[in-house]
């Protein structure tokens, strides 16, 4: 597999900027500081989202577009969506609300797109980011019921796993498994763990969706843009 180009297509700061660019995405969603940014940069391979130490750094939601080359004669569009993160209590509450409100109007637009237009149907597949070393917070579990009440199919992600024991992985990978209900994989952005195994996770996604709604590859290439 190889990454043949990856751009920020868009950036949106309002529920009004938001309707142009949806299409076939993978939204990453979490706490402020658990990896968004970084987890996008390591599976793209290259520096293109900003990322900090400290939380609050994304305030927008970005659209990358990476072109992925499964095989010479196999090319893949991925539209990766780096969304504000939440819990982030120094920002303030105005701050904190205008992130919710960022986030609920992007999945309202996404279920809505999906329901009006064919070629969107099917889950619309997001990547919920859990801190692997904090894997039972309430701001997470709360989040998780938020995606699901909002009929989100959700891959959890356990980031940051390079801090994390190997000898400790199975044991995390199972209590976050067992307090969402689904699939998860640990990675890490540091040194590269479990970014295969979740670009192979996010192309079947893709390529289920793609069957699902009768799609070539080809007709995909050519999904609404801004
Ligand atoms: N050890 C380790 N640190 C990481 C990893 N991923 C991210 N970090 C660090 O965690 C901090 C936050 O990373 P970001 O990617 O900016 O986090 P974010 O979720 O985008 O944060 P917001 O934009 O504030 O919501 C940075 O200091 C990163 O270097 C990882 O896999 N391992
Ligand atoms: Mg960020």
């Amino acid at each position: 597999m190889k990454i043949l180009e990856a751009d920020l297509i868009s950036s949106a700061g309002s529920a009004a900027g938001l309707k142009s660019f949806i299409g076939f995405q993978i939204a990453l969603i979490g706490r402020s500081n658990v990896g968004k940014s970084s987890l996008i940069n390591a599976l793209i391979r290259r520096k293109l989202a900003r990322t900090s130490r400290a939380p609050g750094k994304t305030g927008l939601v970005n659209v990358y577009r990476v072109r992925v080359a499964i095989t010479k004669s196999h090319v893949e569009t991925v539209d990766l969506v780096d969304l504000p993160g939440y819990g982030y209590a120094r920002g303030g509450v105005r701050r904190a609300e205008a992130f919710a409100e960022l986030a609920e109007a992007y999945f309202t637009a996404l279920a809505t797109a999906g329901r009006a237009d064919k070629s969107l149907q099917g889950d619309p597949p997001v990547l919920h980011l859990v801190d692997s070393r904090h894997p039972e917070l309430d701001a997470d579990r709360i989040a998780h019921t938020w995606l699901a009440n909002h009929g989100l199919r959700v891959l959890t992600v356990g980031t940051k796993a390079d801090v994390l024991p190997r000898a400790k992985w199975k044991r995390v990978a199972r209590m976050i498994g067992d307090r969402t209900d689904g699939q998860v994989v640990l990675v890490s952005a540091k040194n590269g763990d479990g970014l295969q195994d979740l670009w192979k996770m996010i192309l079947k996604v893709l390529d289920q969706r793609l069957r699902d709604s009768g799609q070539t590859a080809r007709a995909r290439s050519t999904h609404p843009g801004p």
